[in-house]
C-alpha cells in the first residue's frame, strides 16, 4: 500500500510560497577527491576503528562526475530547492586563493540550478575542514575562523548572484563537541577543555562570514544551521528537571543563544575555568549580527537523569527508532520550534533538515520505505503545528536527497529518499520520495 503524505488543506505549508527542498554535503556525496586539497574527512577515514565500516569518502555517490545527471533527478523530484555545501578544500588553494576548477564545478551547478528554477541553498562549511588549517590547530586556533571569512568573502564574490541563501555553518555543535570533545566525528580530538573552545571560533567564523556575506551578497538570505536535539527528564523530580535542563543549555542553547542574545548560557559558570572559551573583546558583537534566516536541523530528542558525578546522564531512547537508533518523536519538533520561538526573537525558519534512516530493501527494482514516508508525515505535521503556534517556518528540506557517507556510521546507514546502490551508481526513487514529490507536485 503506497501511503500518501498529506498536510491540512488549509496549511500554509500547501502555499507555493513555502520552499521545499532536499539536501546534501559535499564530503558525504561528491567524492571526486584527487582534484581538490585533502581535509579532515579524509585523514579521520584513513584512522583505523574510527569509521564503523572502514569507509570513505574517495568516491561516495560520484556526484564529482554525475553531478548533472543529479540535478534531472532532483528536479524530476519537483523540489523547489535543493540545499548542498561547498567543499571548502575543492575552491581555496594552500596559499588561500580561489581554486579555478573547484570553483567553476559549483558553478556549473548553479546554473544548471537556475536554467530549473531551483533555489540554490548553500552552506559553506559542512564540515570538511581544509587538513592544512586543522594542521595549525584547526578549529582550536582563532585564525582559522579569519581563513574561514577570507573564503566566505572570495566565493561569494565569485558566485555573484547566482545563489538564494547563504549558510555559514552546518550544525557547530556537531564539529565543536562531536569533533574536538568527544572525538567520533573529525578531526577526533577528546577532551572537555576543548569543545567550548571550538565552539567559540566556529561561531566567531559565523559572525565575521555573515559581514562579508550582507556586504558582498546583500539580496541573499544569509544565515546559519544548527541542529536541535530537545532534552526532556527521565521523571518529574527535581534533580532530573535540573539535569535536564544543563543538558540543553550545553548541547543546544550553547550554539543559539550568542547569536541573539550576544551571551553563553548561565552554565559557562558552572564550568571549569580550563574549558572556558576565549572571548575576546568585541567578539560577541561580531556573533550577534542579525540573521536573515536561521536554518534549524531535527531528528530525534533525548531522554537525560541526574547523575551523581556528572551534570547529567543519558538514557537509552525508547521505541520507536529508526535504524540509526534515534527515538522517533515528532512531537518534539513541535515544541522545540514553539520554544525557540518564545525564547529568541527568531528572523524566518528553515527546516534545513529532517530525515530518517531506515533499513532499506531493494525489491524487484524498487524501495518501499514506508517506515520513512511515516516518519516524514508526522513530521511536516509537527512543523504544521508549530506554525498554527505562531512559528514563522518558511520552507523544509528532506535530508537526504540520496543514501550517501553517513560520517562515522560509513555507507551502513541510509538517509535518503533516493536509493544508492554503491557499487553501480544506480539511483532508485523510493516511495517515500515518491511521496514527498507528489506532497510538492499537488500543492
Ligand atoms: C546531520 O547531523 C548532518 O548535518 C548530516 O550531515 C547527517 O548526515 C545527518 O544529520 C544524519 O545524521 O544520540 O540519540 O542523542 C545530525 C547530528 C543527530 C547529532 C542526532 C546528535 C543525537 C542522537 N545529530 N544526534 S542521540
Amino acid at each position: 500500500m503506497n501511503k500518501k503524505i498529506t498536510l491540512p488543506t488549509n496549511s500554509s505549508m500547501l502555499s507555493n510560497d513555502f520552499v521545499y527542498g532536499v539536501a546534501t554535503a559535499s564530503f558525504q556525496i561528491e567524492g571526486g577527491k584527487s582534484s581538490r586539497l585533502p581535509c579532515i574527512w579524509d585523514t579521520f577515514c584513513d584512522t583505523p576503528n574510527k569509521v564503523v565500516d572502514g569507509s570513505n569518502g574517495e568516491t561516495a555517490c560520484n556526484h564529482f562526475n554525475l553531478w548533472e545527471e543529479d540535478i534531472e533527478l532532483i528536479d524530476s523530484l519537483g523540489v523547489d530547492a535543493y540545499r548542498l555545501s561547498i567543499s571548502w578544500p575543492r575552491v581555496i588553494t594552500e596559499s588561500g586563493d580561489l581554486n579555478p576548477e573547484g570553483v567553476a564545478y559549483y558553478i556549473n551547478i548553479l546554473d544548471a540550478l537556475a536554467k530549473k528554477n531551483i533555489k540554490a541553498f548553500v552552506t559553506l562549511y559542512h564540515w570538511d575542514l581544509p587538513q592544512h588549517l586543522e594542521d595549525k590547530g584547526g578549529w582550536l586556533n582563532r585564525d582559522t575562523a579569519y581563513k574561514f571569512r577570507d573564503y566566505a568573502d572570495l566565493i561569494s564574490k565569485a558566485f555573484g548572484d547566482r545563489v538564494y541563501s547563504y549558510a555559514t555553518l552546518n550544525e557547530p555543535f556537531c564539529s565543536a563537541f562531536l569533533g574536538y570533545e568527544v572525538g567520533i566525528h573529525a578531526p577526533g580530538i577528546v577532551g572537555k577543555e576543548f569543545g567550548k573552545k571550538a565552539a567559540h571560533h566556529l561561531l566567531l567564523a559565523h559572525g565575521l562570514a555573515m559581514q562579508v556575506l550582507t556586504k558582498n551578497s546583500p539580496n541573499t538570505l544569509n544565515g546559519i544551521v544548527l541542529n536541535f536535539t530537545p532534552c526532556y527528564p527521565e521523571s518529574d523530580s527535581q534533580a532530573d528537571i535540573e539535569a535536564t535542563s544543563f543538558a540543553d543549555d550545553y548541547f543546544n542553547q550553547w550554539y543559539i543563544k550568542p547569536l541573539f542574545d550576544g551571551e553563553y548560557p548561565a552554565i559557562l559558570a558552572q564550568l571549569p575555568i580550563e574549558n572556558h572559551p576565549e572571548i575576546h573583546e568585541g567578539d560577541m558583537d561580531i556573533i550577534t549580527h542579525p540573521l536573515d534566516f536561521l536554518g534549524i536541523n531535527f531528528y530525534t530528542r533525548a531522554i537525560y537523569r541526574a547523575d551523581k558525578e556528572e551534570h547529567f546522564f543519558q538514557i537509552d531512547p525508547p521505541a520507536p527508532r529508526t535504524d540509526i537508533g534515534w527515538e522517533i518523536y515528532p512531537k518534539a519538533f513541535t515544541e522545540l520550534l514553539v520554544s525557540l520561538n518564545e525564547k529568541y526573537s527568531l528572523p524566518p525558519v528553515y527546516i534545513t533538515e529532517n530525515g530518517a534512516a531506515m533499513a532499506d530493501k531493494m525489491v524487484n527494482g524498487s524501495v518501499d520505505d514506508q517506515d520513512r514516508v511515516e516518519y516524514y508525515q508526522a513530521h511536516l505535521n509537527a512543523v504544521h503545528n508549530a506554525i498554527e503556534q505562531g512559528v514563522n517556518v518558511s520552507g523544509y528540506f528532506a535530508w537526504s536527497l540520496m543514501d550517501n557517507f553517513e560520517w562515522a556510521e560509513g555507507y551502513l546507514k541510509r538517509f535518503g529518499i533516493v536509493y544508492v546502490d554503491y557499487d553501480t551508481q544506480e539511483r532508485t526513487i523510493k516511495s517515500s520520495g515518491l511521496a514527498y514529490k507528489a506532497l510538492i507536485t499537488n500543492r
